[in-house]
């Protein structure tokens, strides 16, 4: 696989995200995130780490843009602490912009456009103090944030994402309790789903206000689970289940069809949280899709009424694992795009995450990940075949720009192109960063 294949107007792009990166907990008066809160309550996080110092980005931003030039990506996507920009998440906090605003400016220096993600998971505690995704007030909340920044950033910013991955964010953080803020329950799921969708539409509307021409998007995890179960009607049932409630409920009200109780009775539970005309509210028009792919989940039958699968991670010997314990199965992103361009409503789409983690070692000044670059490979010919099947995607974001901080899963996985010494913080570029700068005409090139 050759990256010229997708031609001279592919857009390659890598992707990070502030409480990942950055470090500097308490810098320039940022506020604490949900983040700051949950990584310091004992064994929530595997290896007992917090993002205090991450990456340290926060202070090496310009170390880091020089790496993406350097290797030859012509993007960079990264996300806006809300905590540096509004501490209590009302208040603006001039200085929290003024960094981004040097980071920004920083990219366009260095010929690199700057993809900017609005909400990447570290909500101000503050308003988590007051329900965080499941009180309806902070959809206003949300929309005042995003015209601060659209206000502030919005000469310099073409390319915003809303959301990163609604659904990992709202199921790992306010259904299973994994993540920040460590609420469990549907009571706590199905309000965050639906504020998360009423704030899409809200914050559209607040950038495309404030901001100088925004090409505004968000971005999905999306899956092509794989049911099984007694018999084929079952195992497809659990199917459509899970692709109901992992995908459907998250892509669909957006476009205005609601949620998608035929498959997923379950979801009728949402009706307490919706109130009238919140259907017709939900609706955005975006400019593009942002489609994050990492594996195949599972979708096993289980016979509790309206509630047809739990899906879960496969398992199956056969098949190559990353460090996460995720089955790689590269056909899932050419199903995954398939099934978002059969809805025939995304115009653009974008693959904004797509990366593996591996256990990396650094030998002699080199890492060679040649896993990952298989990995890449494998992937990004599914997403040619897509374009070949006229499916319009016209970028790709791999994840991460460096190693970084795995959220519950600490330090240990490493998805970066560039590894980090968490001791020292010295970048190493691995052989995978040089296999894309080296036909993306980046200038880095392996020592001798
Ligand atoms: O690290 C995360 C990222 O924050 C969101 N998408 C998936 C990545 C790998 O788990």
């Amino acid at each position: 696989m050759s990256l010229s294949e997708f031609g001279p107007d592919f857009l390659w792009g890598v992707a990070t995200a502030a409480y990942q990166i950055e470090g500097s907990p308490d810098a320039d008066g940022k506020g604490q995130s949900i983040w700051d809160t949950f990584t310091h309550r004992p064994g929530k996080i595997a290896d007992g780490s917090t993002g205090d110092v991450a990456t340290d980005s926060y202070r090496r931003f310009p170390e880091d843009i020089a790496l993406v030039h350097s290797l030859g990506f012509g993007a960079y996507r990264f996300s806006l602490s809300w905590p540096r920009i509004q501490p209590d998440g009302r208040t603006v906090n001039h200085a929290g912009l003024d960094h981004y605003k040097r980071v920004i400016d920083s990219c366009l220096g260095a010929g690199i456009e700057p993809w900017v993600t609005l909400y990447h998971w570290d909500l101000p505690q503050e308003l988590e103090n007051e329900g965080g995704w499941t009180n309806r007030d902070i959809i206003d909340a949300y929309a005042e944030y995003v015209a601060v920044v659209g206000d502030a950033l919005g000469d310099r910013v073409t390319n915003w994402m809303l959301f990163n991955e609604p659904m990992s964010f709202t199921m790992l953080g306010y259904m299973l309790g994994e993540h920040a803020p460590g609420r469990r329950g549907l009571n706590n799921f199905f309000p965050a789903i639906h504020h998360v969708h009423l704030a899409t539409s809200a914050g559209a509307a607040a950038l495309r206000a404030t901001a100088t021409d925004p090409v505004v998007g968000t971005t999905h995890y999306l899956t092509a689970a794989k049911g099984s179960g007694p018999g084929p009607n079952l195992a497809q049932r659990a199917e459509r289940a899970a692709n109901a409630m992992l995908n459907r409920a998250f892509l669909e009200p957006g476009l205005g069809l609601g949620y998608p109780v035929d498959d997923a009775p379950i979801l009728r539970m949402m009706r307490r949280y919706i109130q009238d005309g919140d259907l017709e509210r939900c609706e955005v028009d975006l400019d593009f899709l942002g489609v994050q792919y990492y594996t195949r989940l599972r979708a096993p039958f289980r016979p509790i009424p309206g509630l047809w699968t739990i899906p879960g991670f496969g398992d199956d010997p056969e098949v190559e694992k990353t460090s996460m314990g995720w089955e790689i199965r590269p056909e899932g992103l050419g199903m995954v795009l398939d099934m978002v361009n059969a809805y025939e409503r995304f115009g653009r789409i974008v693959v904004t995450e797509g990366g593996a983690s591996f256990p990396d070692h650094l030998v002699a000044e080199r890492v060679r990940d040649s896993r990952r670059i298989a990995y890449y490979e494998s992937h990004l010919a599914q997403v040619r075949a897509a374009m070949d099947r006229g499916v319009p995607v016209d970028g790709y974001f791999c994840w991460s720009l460096l190693d970084n901080f795995e959220w519950a899963a600490g330090y240990e996985p490493r998805f970066g192109l560039v590894y980090v010494d968490y001791d020292t913080q010295r970048r190493v570029i691995k052989d995978s960063g040089y296999w894309f700068a080296e036909q993306l005409g980046g200038i880095a090139t392996p020592p001798a």
